[in-house]
């Protein structure tokens, strides 16, 4: 029935990728479009330092970008390490569709993309490149926090990442990941976010989940697999994204006290639940005018 469809996505700027998501949803469409939807907004329309053009380029000061789709029939594609091609979600999607492969990394991603018809282009903006050299200054990699309400100049953010999951009116659920990973990171290092079954997972009998925060927990955990796996024993997405946090908790208590790790769930039923290490995680959900649109929610932690 449509009124189960609605789309949920991490941090503040998720409410302008439900909006972009709601259009294809509101008018029937499926959820794999709808995330697709979602994420090119926040890879293009949005300027922020941390997804897409914009983003915070490496230690060497090359951006580089890490994107998932995943279809709860079990499809999927991801692109890791992209350089200069402005909507990584869209080159996941045609490795998802045109190629027997689920993910493709750095010169090949990108051979592929212009292959597909993708314009090369470079992302780094001139803020970008001045927030880089003055974290060359110290050139120290510490990820804060908090750092998804900073805003530059004098950012110190280095995480945040667009995750996206939708429910569409057939009950079909897909989910969307996209980012430019953590500023400052080791060139060639490649997060969660294009890892399925860490920073994306989806399954149409259960629900789906994404992640944000230091990726690393997230691959370490099989994070976003184990919240869809708790959800199918029967937890609620809250429920399952507390157990995840505790996991990874468990697996390292010291470095979990300085490092923000965030999930977030959609049951094929619709309940939202989420659940972070620290204080601070927000997402957007928008059910269409059922409840209120693009409200914020905070996170438990
Ligand atoms: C990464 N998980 O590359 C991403 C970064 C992120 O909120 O989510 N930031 O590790």
């Amino acid at each position: 029935t449509t009124n189960r469809a609605r789309v949920v996505s991490t941090w503040d700027f998720g409410v302008g990728a439900n909006a972009a998501a709601w259009r294809v949803l509101g008018k029937g469409g499926s959820a794999l479009d709808a995330v697709e939807a979602g994420a090119r907004w926040a890879e293009a329309d949005l300027c922020n330092p941390t997804v897409g053009r914009c983003g915070n380029p490496d230690r060497d000061g090359v951006l580089t970008l890490d994107a998932s789709i995943m279809d709860g029939d079990g499809r999927c594609g991801a692109v890791a390490a992209l350089e200069d091609i402005a909507h990584p979600v869209s080159v996941a999607r045609a490795v998802m569709e045109k190629t027997p492969h689920v993910m493709l990394v750095g010169a090949g991603a990108q051979q592929f993309a212009v292959a597909q018809g993708f314009e090369k282009t470079p992302l780094l903006t001139d803020q970008a490149r001045e927030a880089w050299r003055e974290w060359l200054k110290t050139a120290q990699y510490t990820p804060q926090i908090n750092a998804e309400r900073q805003q530059r100049p004098g950012d110190k953010s280095n995480h945040d990442t667009l995750g996206i999951l939708a429910l569409d009116a057939k009950g079909r659920l897909a989910g969307a990941c996209t980012t430019s990973g953590m500023a400052w990171k080791l060139h060639g290092r490649v997060g969660d976010s294009p890892i399925v079954g860490a920073g994306l997972y989806v399954d149409n009998e259960v629900g789906a989940a994404t992640a944000s925060g230091v990726g690393e927990e997230m691959v370490r955990n099989a994070a976003s697999f184990l919240v869809v796996e708790l959800m199918r024993q029967g937890r609620s997405p809250a429920d399952a994204c507390r157990e995840a946090i505790e996991r990874v908790v468990r697996k390292r208590p010291e470095a979990s006290k300085q490092l923000q790790v965030c999930f977030l769930a959609l049951n094929r039923d619709g309940e939202v639940g989420a659940f972070a290490l620290h204080k601070g995680f927000v997402y957007a959900l928008h059910d269409g005018g059922k409840g209120p649109h693009d409200q914020l929610h905070e996170s438990a932690s």
